[in-house]
């Protein structure tokens, strides 16, 4: 099936963190690709990328990137669809401030949804709550997981 999300991180060593997206994406049932982008070392890849994802079908992007995080700001640059940002505390992140600043903080007509440092599984979440607005299959799995979430919590009460 043709791929619905775009998985890209800049690198292979962010793949650590941003296996959880596709984590989350497999127990949605979403189709998704991932690959590395890196908006330093490959800009014309990234630039293709980001320019050919819509006509491909692919109706959100998530893009991981750790230090000087520019991927999700540049693919954002390049297309309408919508772009979630996973900072990554890398090896050359000075302590993940770096990652998210760079990601977070981009100027006005722009927008990246930025998620937590290292927080793939929420990126991977936020695009499936997307999708779930045109995919009653999708909506259904996604009140599935949240009526989990509260039963989780209630047996933690039920311990403490
Ligand atoms: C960023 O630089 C990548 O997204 C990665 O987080 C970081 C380090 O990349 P490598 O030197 O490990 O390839 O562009």
């Amino acid at each position: 099936m043709a791929p619905t999300i775009g998985i890209i991180m800049g690198s292979e060593s962010d793949m650590e963190v941003m296996k959880g997206a596709a984590e989350m994406l497999q127990q949605f049932d979403i189709p998704y690709e991932m690959t590395i982008i890196s908006a330093h070392r490959t800009p014309d890849r990234m630039s293709e990328y980001s320019k050919q994802a819509q006509g491909r079908g692919i109706k959100v992007i998530i893009a991981g990137a750790g230090g000087a995080a520019h991927l999700p700001g540049m693919v954002a640059a390049n297309t309408i669809l919508p772009v979630i940002g996973v900072p990554v505390k890398s090896s050359n992140s000075i302590d993940g401030w770096d990652s998210v600043l760079s990601i977070l903080q981009m100027p006005t007509g722009v927008p990246v949804a930025t998620v937590a440092l290292n927080g793939a599984k929420n990126a991977g979440i936020l695009a499936a709550q997307i999708v779930a607005t045109y995919d009653a299959n999708v909506a259904a799995k996604l009140s599935d997981y949240k009526k989990l979430l509260e039963a989780q919590v209630m047996e933690m009460v039920k311990r403490v």
